[in-house]
């Protein structure tokens, strides 16, 4: 319902930028502005490393403090192609069916960050309010079991 986008800088795209977006949908994010927005890399209190494996995110579930900026490396230490989408579990999962219904689509547009085995990847995201906030891959068959959640704890 109260959802808002946020537009991330450029900056930030271009660590994730092997993908084969059109240069006007690179700066169209969704992202939940209500707790988190694109994070200032000089502004980095800590790194959370993320793993995916075949299918799960080590560790699922995460705490951070509210105001903090994380830097988060992702890396795919599966055997299988993997994608990292955060956002509340209604959004996921509305991007989860697309995928299962339609999987020779491009999905690019929606992708927030996708990983082949081995690859690593870093986010840079400031949570600027208390709650929670999900994590997953969408993939089909992933999507179950993939998940996580951030928690953010008030100051
Ligand atoms: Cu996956």
């Amino acid at each position: 319902m109260n959802r808002f986008f946020v537009i991330i800088p450029l900056v930030t795209l271009a660590l994730f930028s092997t993908n084969s977006y059109s240069s006007t949908n690179q700066s169209n994010r969704e992202v939940d502005a209500d707790i988190i927005r694109s994070g200032d890399p000089s502004e980095v209190s800590h790194t959370i490393k993320l793993t995916q494996v075949d299918n799960m995110f080590l560790p699922s579930e995460i705490t951070v403090n509210e105001g903090e900026t994380v830097r988060f490396v992702i890396k795919n230490g599966g055997n299988r192609k993997h994608e990292m989408l955060i956002g509340s579990m209604a959004e996921l999962k509305k991007i989860a069916n697309m995928r299962r219904m339609f999987p020779e689509k491009d999905h690019s547009e929606a992708h927030l960050m996708q990983l082949e085995p081995g690859e690593q990847k870093e986010l840079i995201l400031q949570f600027i309010g208390a709650g929670t906030i999900d994590f997953a891959c969408p993939l089909p068959g992933h999507f179950k079991k993939m998940r996580g959640k951030i928690t953010v704890e008030k100051k």
